[in-house]
């Protein structure tokens, strides 16, 4: 896209979607369009690449999702941090050899759809990815992706997949978020005791030892689970509940010392300040539609005081 065409197209969503004082579309990093809200309960910063939401902050709170600084801001490249969304595929799917890890919706450019204050003072923000030949090229199916962010007291976010095509469709999904954490070694997330998960560093499936979940190594996890969890963060003082809707997978990922500095757009002391707790449907949890089917997937963040 030429200057003088991106220049037209921002002026064109600036002239559609801004709200005064609110809502303001705005060319951020890697001059990537991205939609700042500011309410009188939160701010929030999300970019039309991978509808992706790097930033979520109450006021009277420190920020809640966590951003690398070394993250990219390219179209074709994810951006580390945020909530990254994971679709058709989790990782490299069911089956360990799809490529793009983690899908393609969160390398590619959304549609800006709708934006709109609600009643209560909430901002929603409506963005859709169809398929198309940058989709085809992945995945040879007719679908309509939508996320929509409402940003308030707590972050909502509803991803709904819509299967356009005439065939039965299976894909996993995650909403990838990163969360703030004061430090991983004193932050422990409660919700998880129930269930059995897959460890992706050991190796195998285990069960729950009834406690919540603490961390003194490489951590990555998906749990069976549907329910509710909390981020229990000592340091800042902070507990942030995850509440989630039609999600049959819960992962957990702290990358620790050596996966960090392996990766080369995450930060080599960034780890004690982060953790994921992802919101997904992923393996054995796959979604399958049927032609016309819809599955909508939602996350809810709310952060408070200890
Ligand atoms: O969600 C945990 C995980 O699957 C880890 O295995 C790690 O690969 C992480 O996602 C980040 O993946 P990415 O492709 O964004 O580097």
């Amino acid at each position: 896209m030429t200057d003088n065409s991106a220049a037209a197209s921002l002026a064109s969503l600036k002239q559609q979607f801004d709200i005064p004082g609110k809502v303001a579309i705005k060319t951020a990093k890697g001059n990537l369009p991205c939609v700042h809200v500011k309410t009188a309960d939160a701010s929030a910063a999300i970019y039309l690449h991978g509808a992706h939401v790097t930033h979520y902050q109450p006021v009277g709170s420190s920020p809640v999702l966590f951003m690398s600084d070394k993250s990219d801001f390219a179209p074709n490249k994810p951006i580390r941090g945020g909530v990254p969304i994971c679709f058709p595929w989790f990782g490299q799917g069911p089956d360990d050899a799809q490529n793009p890890p983690h899908g393609f919706a969160r390398l590619l450019p959304w549609t800006l759809a709708s934006v709109d204050e609600q009643p209560d003072g909430s901002i929603v923000v409506l963005m859709t990815l169809a398929a198309s030949d940058a989709t085809r090229q992945y995945w040879p199916h007719d679908f309509e992706l939508s996320h929509r962010v409402t940003v308030g007291k707590s972050l909502t976010m509803s991803l709904e997949m819509w299967n356009k095509g005439n065939d039965d469709l299976a894909f996993e999904e995650a909403l990838h978020t990163y969360f703030v954490v004061g430090d991983i070694r004193k932050t422990t997330i409660t919700g998880l005791e129930k269930s059995s998960y897959l460890s992706k560093v050991e190796g195998g499936r285990y069960n729950s030892d009834g406690k919540p979940v603490t961390f003194d190594k490489q951590t990555d996890r998906v749990y069976d689970s549907a329910d509710t969890t909390v981020i229990d963060d000592v340091k800042l003082g902070r507990k942030i509940c995850v509440h989630k809707t039609q999600s049959r997978s819960t992962v957990v990922w702290n990358p620790w010392v050596e996966k960090a500095q392996a990766m080369p757009d995450f930060g080599d002391n960034e780890w004690p300040g982060m953790v994921c707790v992802e919101t997904a449907n992923v393996k054995s949890d796959s979604v399958h539609l049927p032609p016309g089917g819809r599955h909508v997937m939602t996350a809810t963040l709310t952060a408070g005081l200890r």
